[in-house]
């Protein structure tokens, strides 16, 4: 079924029973009477879906494979990400069928220094159009896999840029084609991409790399397409994922290791937490903050954030585990639950944690402000043909590939507001550019950031506004969306033309 259709059908197939009673006490009853036959036809029914004990955990965290470097130049890498199904053996009832990078879940790892050129050979092995969408990089518009920058079934494409110097951080890629982003997300098509700063203050602590990703698994096996709650609410499947594997034991092999996590689902809050051990924060999207922040119980990543932790060695084991957090989700829903993602092992193990450095980069906030920009995020339930539809829009309206929506000048200072006046939290997340939250009004009330961080993605609860300052390096369109990847591909979505 073509998304259009199977959207208007799933639009309809909302109805009453499934929008929230702020939206439905606000609706006109002359327009949307109770009891309404909607006439809409059946929608893509729920399927049966495997039982949660259908995957065993337990085994040991498996580290991500390196995408080869095909250059042997120094400040050069190149390689090529293949996009191909793929398929696995998860569990006894039949196989799964995955989109995968080179046949890896998660795609393979992309390791670079701070000032390389990079090259990424493309091919699309799919039967739909792909691109890749370099989440969180300082890459030029026409490099960054834009929605209009189609790589059709079959055809190549080469990717290339150079990094800037002052980059590193913790970033990951994504298929970005409008309209069947969730999809090839949701059936495995991301990886990550680390770029390092060659005078890093923290090398030499091992590292552990966590990648989130969410499964919905039919009980024959196969990945479970959406239902309409998915397109609704976001996708969250009945496994949460680290690094592929289901519940898998982290064991701590270091006095200290360095942490980064991924938060790639497509639309899971991940409430973190790691029972009473402490963790201290290091580092957000764009890469190491200005000193550490010590002590934490846990950490909220929402769908497209990334965090670096140190975690420490210790004589306890603890449970990695994503907490309840109530996101406004719609409709009949089913409650929230708990979920443990892990099991850390952490032993005594011989040697000494080193001395972490007071100051681990020096952070400024971008000023003074030259411009401004108001984004507001919303949702309506419509009338459309005879049927209830809800649409997420931004400042009023769905995205258009063919309109510019925002227009910043190139090197300015902008002060951005993100106003949510929607009944659900949705995380922001603009394209090739990090920002800094400065501050965030919730009940009338002003609430300084506690600290200064690079970032690209920002949840924004259901009321809230978000203020952040951000500059522009590249002239060209740029995309800036909700992250939950079913409200983007449902028009949550603006574009930015940087002149
Ligand atoms: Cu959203």
């Amino acid at each position: 079924m073509k998304r259009r259709s199977f959207m208007t059908q799933m639009a309809g197939a909302f109805a009453l029973s499934t929008i929230s009673s702020r939206l439905l006490a606000e609706t006109n009853p002359m327009t949307m009477p109770m009891g309404h036959d909607m006439g809409a036809k059946p929608l893509q029914p729920a399927v049966p879906l495997a039982n949660i004990n259908a995957l065993k955990g337990g085994q040991v965290l498996q580290a991500l494979v390196p995408l080869k470097n095909e250059s042997t130049r120094n400040g050069l890498f190149k390689g090529t990400l293949i996009a191909a199904p793929v398929d696995v053996g998860l569990i006894s009832a039949g196989k799964t069928t995955f989109w995968a990078y080179n046949n890896a879940v998660p795609g393979p790892m992309i390791e670079v220094m701070a000032g390389d050129r990079v090259e990424i050979l493309f091919k699309n092995h799919l039967s739909q159009a792909s691109t890749i969408h370099w989440h969180g990089l300082p890459v030029p518009p026409d490099q960054d896999g834009n929605p209009d920058d189609l790589v059709l079934p079959g055809e190549t494409r080469l990717y290339q840029f150079t990094l800037p110097k002052d980059c590193a951080g913790t970033y990951w890629y994504h298929p970005h084609p409008h309209g069947d982003t969730p999809e090839q997300v949701y059936r495995g098509l991301a990886g990550v991409f680390i770029v390092r700063d060659p005078e890093d203050p923290l090398a030499g602590i091992p590292e552990r790399h966590l990648v989130i990703s969410d499964l919905k698994l039919q009980q024959d096996g196969q990945i479970a397409p959406n239902d309409a709650n998915d397109e609704m609410n976001g996708r969250e499947g009945q496994f949460v994922l680290i690094n592929g594997q289901y519940q898998p034991q982290i064991p701590i092999s270091a006095p200290q290791e360095r942490w980064r996590i991924w938060n790639a689902t497509n639309a899971r809050y991940l409430n973190l937490s790691w029972g009473d051990a402490r963790f201290t924060q290091v580092g957000t999207d764009g890469g190491l903050l200005s000193r550490p922040v010590p002590d934490q119980k846990g950490l909220l990543l929402v769908p497209g954030q990334r965090a670096e932790l140190l975690v420490n060695a210790g004589v306890r084991s603890v449970t990695l585990a994503a907490e309840i957090y109530q996101r406004g989700k719609m409709g009949v829903v089913a409650p929230e639950v708990r979920r443990v993602l892990a099991d850390i092992k952490s032993a005594s193990v011989a040697g000494v944690v080193p001395a972490l450095p007071l100051a681990l980069r020096q952070l400024a906030l971008p000023g003074p402000v030259k411009a401004k920009k108001l984004v507001v995020f919303s949702e309506k339930m419509s009338m459309q043909n005879g049927q209830h539809s809800m649409q997420f829009l931004i400042n009023g309206g769905q995205f258009d590939m063919n309109r510019v929506d925002l227009v910043s000048r190139l090197g300015e200072v902008e002060e951005w507001e993100i106003q949510n006046k929607a009944d659900m939290d949705h995380p922001f997340h603009i394209h090739g550019a990090q920002f800094m939250v400065t501050e965030r009004l919730r009940n009338g009330q002003i609430h300084p950031e506690p600290y200064l961080a690079w970032r690209d993605v920002v949840n924004v609860t259901a009321g809230e506004t978000v203020r952040f300052r951000i500059v522009q390096h590249f002239r060209g369109r740029r995309m800036f969306h909700c992250h939950i990847l079913e409200h983007e591909s449902a028009g949550m979505m603006g574009n930015l033309l940087v002149v």
